[in-house]
């Protein structure tokens, strides 16, 4: 009798965790003779301080994945890093009175040690952080190439300005008017700011995503913020009272087929604003309703609850096709940032244009469509418009006013104004800076660094000072993934040679709030690189899946305030980390996420248990037939899942085989106890490692294995058609129920009529039976 040990996996994970670092089992080397790589990629962490469910969900999940493929034969890297520049950590370094460097690296310790507690087959020594000074100086590296290309440049723009983080706002980072961050109302602040022309890529971006297997919420995301809008340029010429003739006015138009049902124009008050500066002598209602609107944000205006409002320009315009004369409005709801800032009005096409007509009794027409390209054609004709395209993506505000982030490599010269940092001088290293807090005049921190400012001038050697502003961090993470290729090179940001078998990446798995911002910026810095000839790929993400989130038990957001978070940390203790795992997989669709369950996982918890029970009992001898085919079953369609990111359904599959295996026999043979632990592995690797190597005493692991093969004509129905041969000659083809023994088999097929006449009485001397596949009856 052999005395049963208990599953305890905070014996068995740490030791597998040290084991798997002690062999270096997860080293991804740059090739594999016969391996094809695959680099599976997760959005590396922002080192907040405390590894969550969400990150868990994240990394936990897809790691399943990876395994998969290294045991489909694909040399996997499965790399980490992490994002670590930017405002949170600078915001939380100042409430804690620490400095920004001291809380990110501390954080990355201890976030560094609970990613071990996972059992994930992170590459950790490929690690990228985005803080290293041998990481951003290629961050430095490509923003020269792009200010030598004109791709990146110094603007005088209206930007938006969070008063309480005292920084730049992309519009990506406003939500409802609001900083992202910490949800004060943004301001509009005019400012000389870096950027990235990243509107001329803007084509490629929309059509590029086309062809790319990613999620179609995603593509259309991008697509709807680049919001590319294909119509007319059509010039007006104008009538203005008191001032000579030949003004004209611009309007953008989509639908040119409506021309002949125009009643009027409207003008933005930021056009209306130009024209006064330019001289137009306009009236005091005019005036004063210009300067109330120009004090209304953005949002107010679209809002289209609200009423509209307008005055008359005392302005006329001429239709270029019909003749016709038509007021020109000044109106809030046309934006001065979109189109040319002044819009053709079709009440009776246009939702907007019918409400303002209503609402101002301007006439509505009832003219009929014509042909858009006549139309466009003729005006062109005119030299009275043309076809155009309009974004509303704008070029990237890069500069941060702000201390925690790569140092914008330039330095300006009294002479020669801007000039680019030599990239035999890069890194521009961060000054190490006692006061580092932001300024409320919108100077950067860095112009504190005082020794670290005055520099002498690359071009003409005189003395200069150094650019302070700082790159918004999403510059940081728009290369990461390629510096896994090759993460100590000093000479390049990732050799050609190891670019070229790591990349493109094939699978991409994140957050969907990373569906604009981050994908967009990698994808422009990829087609950037890709044009200047420095890799030969121009999208990064072949394929993409978004996870979903995990929800507190209530349902809700998980949140201290509401008490409902589940700390990962104290859920590993409890029940170990292969059960996290597997309950994470088992909850749901990847793709939805959904409410923690503490009685979920209690549940994945018992079927470990069972597993580990059901292997200290002794090995079956012979395979049962029935356990054999759910094995095959089971094979098959945890594979398809694995590699459809189908994780729910593996647990069940599994949970379904141990079953039927409880139900049959409670026990496997050996070989079949490999198959099963093999099947585990992805899912809970620590205990079928322990199961592989301590139970069945094999020496190499278990996530080096082969994943197991299935025979599909076990599975092909519920019933096999058997061949029974007689010394080697077919004499029937017999069916049968899958499961029927080689006892049953042998039984039919004596007592078939064929067979009878060929065995002429005769005992066979020998049976050989490869089940649900043949059966020879020996008798010479
Ligand atoms: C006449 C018309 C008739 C329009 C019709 C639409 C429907 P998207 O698709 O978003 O690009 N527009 C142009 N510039 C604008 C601005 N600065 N502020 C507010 N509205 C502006 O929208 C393009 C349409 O939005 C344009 O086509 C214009 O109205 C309006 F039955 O012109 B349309
Ligand atoms: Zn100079």
């Amino acid at each position: 009798m052999t005395l049963m040990s208990s599953y305890e996996p905070t014996q068995i994970e740490p030791k597998w965790q040290r084991r798997w670092a002690a062999e270096k089992l997860y080293r991804t080397p740059d090739a594999r003779r016969g391996h094809g790589n695959k680099m599976i990629l997760v959005e590396f962490p922002y080192p907040s301080g405390d590894l969550h469910t969400g990150h868990w969900y994240a990394f936990a999940l897809p790691d399943m994945y990876a395994r998969y493929n290294r045991m489909r034969g694909y040399n996997v890297m499965y790399p980490i890093g992490f994002d670590a520049f930017g405002l949170p950590a600078e915001n939380a370094a100042i409430q804690r009175n620490l400095h920004p460097e001291e809380w990110t690296r501390g954080n990355i310790a201890k976030m560094t040690e609970q990613l071990h507690s996972m059992g994930a087959m992170f590459d950790w020594s490929r690690e990228v952080r985005t803080i290293d000074p041998d990481y951003y100086r290629w961050t430095q590296w490509m923003f020269n190439r792009m200010y030598q290309k004109g791709l990146a440049y110094r603007a005088s723009t209206s930007v938006n300005w969070c008063p309480k983080d005292r920084t730049v706002l992309a519009n990506e980072q406003v939500v409802d008017g609001c900083c992202e961050r910490c949800g004060t109302q943004v301001t509009q602040k005019k400012l000389e700011q870096w950027m990235m022309r990243i509107t001329e890529y803007a084509d490629r971006l929309v059509d590029g995503s086309e062809g790319l297997d990613w999620p179609r919420t995603t593509r259309l995301a991008q697509q709807n913020w680049i919001g590319r809008s294909r119509g007319a340029r059509i010039i007006w010429k104008l009538t203005i009272p008191g001032q000579t003739e030949g003004k004209i006015v611009e309007t953008f138009t989509t639908r040119p087929d409506t021309i002949f049902g125009v009643t009027f124009l409207v003008i933005s008050p930021e056009k209306a604003k130009e024209w006064m500066d330019a001289g137009w002598k306009a009236s005091d209602g005019v005036k004063e309703y210009v300067t109330r609107s120009l004090r209304k944000r953005e949002l107010e205006r679209l809002e289209g609850t609200k009423e509209k409002t307008g005055v008359d320009a005392g302005v006329d315009a001429v239709n270029p096709l019909s003749g016709e004369s038509i007021p020109v409005w000044i109106a809030d709801y046309v934006l001065g940032s979109y189109g040319t800032g002044a819009i053709m009005a079709v009440p009776a096409h246009d939702e907007r244009d019918r409400e303002f007509a209503t609402q101002f009794g301007l006439p509505i027409s009832d003219a009929a469509l014509r042909d858009a390209d006549m139309i466009v054609a003729e005006l062109k004709k005119l030299n009275a418009g043309r076809p155009e395209t309009t974004y509303k993506l704008r070029d990237w505000v890069i500069s941060r006013q702000r201390y925690w982030g790569v140092p914008i490599p330039m330095v300006h010269c009294k002479v020669c104004g801007y000039v680019p940092v030599p990239d035999e001088d890069l890194p521009v290293k961060l000054p190490p800076l006692e006061d580092f807090k932001p300024t409320d005049d919108g100077r950067s921190p860095l112009a504190r660094a005082t020794e670290w400012l005055s520099t002498a001038c690359p071009q003409c050697g005189d003395p200069a000072q150094r650019e302070t502003d700082t790159m918004d961090t999403f510059v940081d993470s728009s290369w990461y993934f390629m510096r896994y290729a090759d993460p100590k090179n000093s000479k390049k940001f990732a050799s050609p040679a190891k670019l070229k078998r790591w990349m493109p990446v094939p699978m991409y798995v994140g957050g969907a709030e990373h569906n604009t911002m981050h994908l967009l910026y990698s994808r422009f810095f990829t087609k950037v690189l890709h044009d200047l000839g420095h890799v030969t790929f121009d999208e990064p993400f072949l394929a993409r899946r978004n996870h979903g989130i995990i929800m507190g038990p209530d349902g809700q957001k998980m949140s201290k305030s509401r008490g409902n978070v589940v700390d990962p940390d104290v859920e590993v203790k409890k029940y170990g980390a292969d059960t996290v795992r597997m309950y994470l997989a088992f909850m749901g669709p990847y793709a939805q996420g959904g409410p923690w369950d503490p009685k979920g996982i209690t549940g994945v918890r018992r079927f470990l248990v069972r597993v580990w029970d059901l292997f200290q009992k002794p090995a079956a001898k012979r395979a049962d037939a029935v356990v054999e085919r759910e094995l095959h079953a089971a094979t098959k369609s945890i594979g398809a899942d694995l590699e459809t990111l189908s994780l729910n359904t593996t647990v069940s599959t599994l949970m379904k085989l141990l079953n039927v295996v409880e139900d049959r026999t409670s026990t496997m043979t050996t070989a079949q106890r490999a198959r099963f632990a093999c099947l585990l592995a992805p899912l809970a690797p620590h205990l079928a490692e322990e199961l592989w190597r301590e139970i069945l005493k094999k020496k190499s692991s278990v996530h080096t294995q082969s994943w197991p093969k299935f025979d599909a004509a076990l599975l092909t129905s519920a019933t096999a058609r058997i061949p029974v041969q007689v010394d080697g000659r077919v004499r029937a083809v017999l069916e049968f129920a899958s499961d029927a023994t080689e006892a049953d088999v042998v039984a039919a097929a004596k007592a078939d009529a064929n067979v009878a006449r060929f065995l002429e009485g005769r005992e066979p001397s020998n049976v050989v039976y490869l089940p649900g596949k043949l059966l020879n009856l020996v008798i010479s």
